[in-house]
């Protein structure tokens, strides 16, 4: 006979789920029994940690993982994380164990009740089967909803007890289905879209997270050349869509309503791709767009193009869109926009500016290195300093929340063992994930964490200046140390407070094979 567990893994296996990232707990033993030697358990020692190493392993590459967590505690501690997940569209799939079928409803200790809501609506999907006969098929379900556009997560509770029932006569007919995203843009619209953007005199594109994520870097690039369009990243960006080194490349577009329509004013065609119209973070109301501007908006995502408050959509595959305009548009010929420049922050007696960090990683890092940044008060910096050329190269948390660098390095690298993988990461922002450095060291992945350490929450201080809120408790964060903390975790660290020291240790790390962590000081202004 077949048991529901071996079922599962069969099915797993066919789906090419063989990395599990989780932490176990008495619910979840009879389903990790007998771990087939083909597959690899990942362990975290906090589910926020293993939460947000599996969404980076699932961003970085291209796969599911599965992600074994206990019960409710477990589950519960992993929703921190789990709105950058969502926002992500990173297709993790979640198992959640549960008590024993019959004892749930006792409310025993360490039964879920409601399984099923706990992680609504931070989930795509979420629930727990009504028998042992549905569990196989409520997994593959789970797998497929994870992986049809818009991707997501999605979470099934499994009580223990099913792990070891039959799985039935027919598991092998549900194991081997295939299911496909066979959706194109239809002619009709690709001919509207071309028409539009043909007849516009200063097109612009506006790149979002989903063009990494269908890996259609290449067509976006070759889509603004032969549109001679210049290119904005969309604002608070998860991923890079576009070469930061290309002459087309100007940059993010700041979180505002008038911020963005400023900078767009001068296009009378706006062409969004891959990304939310738009994800504004700072209240700065005014009009979206001016006025002889035309906004079209593809993306792959049903309540985007719905929520959206302007311009006209086109619900499609990125990747299919993006390749069959640029090859469709008319070739035009215009010099690049200059870029507008930032003068580079200066240093301060054992304190380095940003800018000093981010240079330095640049210059010396391989060129196909992937950056994982969670460092709230230095995006502009990094955007100005750092060269990225290739898909796949950044990786940040979706929805702000901070917890999901530190780890999610961890399984981007897992992902990508050929590529260099650096994780930088604020001194506040690091603490949210500290654990995941233990599973770095505990599995010997060799990422490079530099920690931008300014003894503060430094967005929150210019947040507050914003709001004009004085008087706020809490932002200040001295006698954190880094190097203590890595080794007690098992990661060899150092502390470095110049651009001479820092360049010698980050030459060090890149020539190893093994995790490290610098304490960069740095200094907020
Ligand atoms: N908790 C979680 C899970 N996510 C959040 N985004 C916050 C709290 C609020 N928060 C921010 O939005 S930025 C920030 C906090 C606490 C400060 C981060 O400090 P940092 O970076 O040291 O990582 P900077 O460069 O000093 O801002
Ligand atoms: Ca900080």
């Amino acid at each position: 006979m077949t048991t529901i567990r071996e079922a599962v893994f069969g099915l797993l296996r066919r789906h090419g789920m063989t990395t599990v990232f989780g932490n176990p707990g008495s619910n979840e033993l009879l389903f990790l029994k007998d771990f087939p030697s083909e597959f690899r358990y990942i362990l975290g020692l906090h589910e926020g940690a293993v939460m947000a190493m599996a969404d980076g392993y699932a961003q970085a590459s291209g796969q599911s993982p599965l992600v074994s967590l206990h019960s409710a505690a477990g589950t519960g501690s992993s929703m921190g994380v789990l709105p950058n997940t969502v926002y992500a569209k990173s297709p993790v799939v979640v198992l959640s164990g549960q008590q024993v079928r019959d004892t749930v409803g006792q409310d025993v200790m360490v039964s879920s009740q409601e399984a099923a809501l706990l992680p609504r609506p931070l989930s795509k999907w979420s629930t727990e089967p009504l028998g042992a006969g549905d569990v196989l098929r409520s997994l593959a379900q789970a797998i497929h909803i994870a992986n049809l556009a818009p991707k997501g997560p999605t979470h099934v509770s499994v009580p223990y007890d099913d792990w070891e029932r039959e799985a039935g006569e027919n598991a092998d007919l549900t194991v081997g289905r295939a299911v496909a995203d066979a959706t194109a843009l239809a002619d009709r619209h690709l001919d509207e879209i071309t028409a539009s953007l043909d007849a516009a005199s200063h097109p612009v594109l506006v790149l979002g997270p989903e063009v990494d994520a269908t890996h259609a870097n290449d067509d976006a690039v070759r889509l603004a050349e032969r549109l001679a369009a210049p290119v904005w990243v969309a604002p608070s960006p998860a991923r890079c869509p576009f070469p930061t080194t290309h002459p087309l490349f100007q940059g993010v577009l700041p979180a505002n309503v008038v911020g963005i329509a400023q900078l767009l004013s001068r296009h009378d065609a706006v062409l969004v791709v891959g990304a939310p119209v738009f994800r504004y973070h700072h209240q700065h109301p005014g009009r979206y767009l001016a006025d002889g501007s035309r906004l079209i908006h593809i993306s792959n995502d049903p309540a985007e193009v719905a929520r959206a408050p302007f311009g006209d959509a086109y619900l499609a595959p990125i990747d299919d869109a993006l390749a069959r305009l640029a090859g469709k548009v008319q070739a035009r010929d215009a010099s690049p926009p200059p870029r507008s420049e930032r003068t580079a922050g200066v240093d301060r007696t054992n304190r380095m500016h940003p800018d000093t960090v981010f240079r330095a990683i640049s210059d010396l890092a391989p060129e196909d290195a992937i950056h994982v940044v969670e460092s709230t008060s230095t995006a502009e910096s990094f955007w100005s300093n750092v060269a990225m050329r290739h898909q796949g190269s950044f990786y940040s948390a979706a929805a702000g929340g901070l917890g999901f660098g530190l780890p999610a390095a961890v399984g981007v690298q897992l992902a990508q063992p050929e590529r260099r993988v650096i994780a930088e990461i604020g001194d506040g922002s690091a603490n949210f994930g500290l654990v995941g450095l233990w599973t770095a060291a505990r599995y010997r992945i060799p990422v490079t964490f530099v920690v931008l350490r300014n003894d503060t929450y430094g967005a929150l201080v210019s947040f507050g200046r914003r709001l004009s809120a004085t008087g706020l408790p809490g932002f200040e964060l001295p006698d954190i140390d880094f190097v203590q903390l890595a080794n007690g975790y098992g990661v060899a660290a150092e502390s470095v407070c110049t651009e001479a020291r820092l360049r010698e240790s980050l030459t060090k790390a890149f020539a190893g094979d093994e995790p490290v962590l610098i304490e960069a000081h740095t200094y907020y202004e």
